[in-house]
C-alpha cells in the first residue's frame, strides 16, 4: 500500500525535475485537484512537471522505492475522474504538460512520434504539416493530451472510419512503476514477436505504467469532403440511412452522429454562435460526413443523391449539405457543443455506453422509459456516435431543479441503465473509460476471469500499487 511522502522524498522528487519543474503552492496545484465534471476534489503535496522521459523514470523509481502514489495527469478533459488525486493529500500528481515535442514525423512511413503531453490538436497539426491526417477527432482536442487519449483509449467522431486510439498506435514509450523504461516506439505495421505488450498500457488509465511518447499511425489527408445535417423521425430511420450510405460510400463515411431535438435546442440556446439550419420539427438530427483523399471523389454528388432518395422513400425529413467550409464548420460546432450546452443547462447524469449498432433504437426507447420512471423531472438527452453503437445516454435536470437532489437519482438510474445495456450485449463504458467513477460497477459486472487477469497484471507491473491507485480496479486486493 502506498504511504504518505516525507519531506526527504518530496525534496528528492523536486530534485529529479529541477527548478521550474514542480508546483506546490495551493493556488498553483488547484487546477490539478478537480476533474472536468467537478465530481471529485482531491489534494496533493506536489505536482511534478517533468520535461523528459528520463525525469519520469527517476520520479517513478523514487516513488516505487518510497511507496508514494503517483497520479498521471494530461489535459484534464476526462469524464470519469481518472486523473484526479484522492482526498488523502498523499498522492503526487505527474503532469505531462511539458513533454509535448514532436520527435519524428515520417510522411513516407505514415507515422508520427510525439510526446504524451502534446495536445491532440498539436498532433493533428504536425500531421497536417506533412500533408497527412491523424484522424482522432474530439471536441476537446485543443486541451486533451495524447497521453490521456492513449490512457483512456479515446474514441470521438471518426471511429467509424479510423477506429479508436488503440487502433491508431504503432509503438509506445512507457515508464514502468519501478522506473524502467519500455522502449517500444516502433513504427512497424507488422510485428508478430510474442505478446502485444504495448497494448496493455492503452486504456489502462495510468495504472500500469506512464506513457511518455507514442508512434501514431497517419493517413492520407482528405481532399474531398461532404458534410450534411439531416432531420428525421427516429433512430430506426437513422440506422436505415447508415445502411444505405455504407452500401453507397463504403469506408468513405467517417462520421455518423445522432442528436435528439432537445440537444439541438439546448445547444442553440446556451452556446454562442451556434445555429440550426434545419426545421426544428424533426425529432432527431444527424451529422453525417463523407471524406476521401481523392479530390475527384464527388462526395457532394454522392451524398446529395443518397439523401434525395432517402427523402423520397420517407427515411428522412429535411436535410442540408454544407455548401462551404464555413457551413460544414457550423454543423460540426452544433454537434461538438452539445456537452457544453448540457453543462450550462445544469446537472446531468451521464452514461457513456455502447451496444451493437442495431440495438441502439431499443437502448433509446427502453432507456428513456426507465429514466422517465426513475428520474421524474429529468430530461433525456441521448446523443453520440450512432455509427459506432456508442450513445451518451444522459439525463439533465430541468432548469430550477435542485442539482444535488437530482443527482441522487443516479444511484437508481445508473444500475438500471447498465442492466439494460448488458441485456442488449453492450458495454458500461464505450469511450470514456472507468476512472474512479465506474470502479465499483466494473468490479461487480466484469467477467470474473477477466477481472482476475487485470488484477494479476496490476500486481505484476505495479507490485506496490503506486500507479493511480483506486482507478479502474479497487485497491487492496
Ligand atoms: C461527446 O461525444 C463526448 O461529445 C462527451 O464524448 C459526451 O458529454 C458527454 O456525455
Ligand atoms: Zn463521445
Amino acid at each position: 500500500m502506498p504511504r504518505s511522502p516525507d519531506s526527504r522524498t518530496l525534496a528528492e522528487l523536486k530534485g529529479a525535475v529541477g527548478a521550474g519543474g514542480w508546483l506546490e503552492e495551493p493556488a498553483d496545484v488547484a487546477p490539478y485537484l478537480t476533474d472536468l465534471r467537478r465530481l471529485y476534489h482531491g489534494a496533493t503535496p506536489l505536482v511534478l512537471q517533468p520535461n523528459a522521459a528520463e525525469q519520469v523514470a527517476r520520479i517513478l523509481a523514487i516513488c516505487h522505492r518510497d511507496r508514494v502514489a503517483v497520479v498521471p495527469s494530461g489535459g484534464n478533459t476526462g469524464y470519469c475522474g481518472g486523473a484526479t488525486p484522492d482526498e488523502s493529500g498523499t498522492q503526487v500528481v505527474l503532469s505531462m504538460r511539458r513533454m509535448n515535442r514532436v520527435r519524428r514525423i515520417d510522411a513516407a512511413d505514415y507515422s508520427l512520434v510525439i510526446e504524451a503531453g502534446a495536445t491532440l490538436a498539436e498532433a493533428r497539426a504536425a500531421a497536417e504539416r506533412a500533408d497527412r491526417l491523424f484522424p482522432l477527432s474530439l471536441g476537446s482536442e485543443g486541451t486533451a493530451q495524447i497521453g490521456g487519449n492513449l490512457s483512456t483509449n479515446a474514441g470521438g467522431t471518426a471511429v467509424l472510419r479510423y477506429g479508436m486510439m488503440r487502433d491508431l498506435v504503432l509503438g509506445l514509450e512507457v515508464v514502468l512503476a519501478d522506473g524502467r523504461t519500455l522502449d517500444a516506439l516502433k513504427s512497424l505495421r507488422k510485428d508478430n514477436t510474442g505478446y502485444d505488450v504495448k497494448s496493455l498500457f492503452i486504456g489502462a488509465e495510468g495504472t500500469l505504467g506512464v506513457i511518455t511518447a507514442a508512434c501514431l499511425k497517419l493517413f492520407p489527408r482528405p481532399a474531398d469532403a461532404a458534410t450534411a445535417l439531416v432531420g428525421l423521425a427516429s433512430p430506426r430511420e437513422a440506422l436505415e440511412l447508415l445502411g444505405r450510405l455504407r452500401t453507397a460510400a463504403g469506408d468513405q463515411i467517417s462520421t455518423f452522429e445522432i442528436m435528439p431535438r432537445i440537444a439541438v435546442e439546448l445547444t442553440v440556446r446556451h452556446v454562442q454562435g451556434v445555429a440550426n439550419p434545419l426545421d426544428m420539427g424533426s425529432a432527431w438530427f444527424l451529422l453525417v460526413e463523407l471524406t476521401s483523399p481523392n479530390a475527384r471523389a464527388r462526395l457532394t454528388e454522392l451524398l446529395t443523391r443518397e439523401l434525395e432518395e432517402a427523402a423520397m422513400n420517407g427515411t428522412i425529413g429535411d436535410a442540408m449539405i454544407a455548401a462551404s467550409l464555413a457551413q460544414s464548420q457550423a454543423m460540426w460546432k452544433l454537434r461538438e457543443s452539445v456537452p457544453e450546452a448540457q453543462r450550462r443547462h445544469g446537472a446531468s447524469l451521464k452514461h457513456d455506453v455502447s451496444v451493437p449498432v442495431s440495438a441502439i433504437p431499443r437502448l433509446i426507447e427502453e432507456g428513456t422509459a426507465l429514466a422517465q420512471r426513475l428520474v421524474p423531472g429529468g430530461e433525456v438527452i441521448g446523443y453520440g456516435h450512432l455509427g459506432d453503437g456508442n450513445l451518451h445516454f444522459n439525463v439533465s435536470q430541468r432548469p430550477g431543479a435542485d442539482a444535488e437532489e437530482f443527482l441522487r437519482h443516479g444511484k437508481v438510474l445508473e444500475p438500471a441503465v447498465f442492466d439494460l445495456v448488458e441485456r442488449l450485449g453492450g458495454s458500461i463504458s464505450a469511450e470514456h473509460g472507468i476512472g474512479r467513477l465506474k470502479v465499483q460497477e466494473l468490479a461487480h459486472r466484469a467477467d470474473p476471469v477477466e477481472l482476475a487477469v487485470m488484477r494479476a497484471l496490476k500486481r505484476t507491473l505495479d507490485p506496490h500499487g503506486i500507479l493511480n491507485p483506486g482507478k479502474i480496479l479497487t485497491t487492496g486486493e
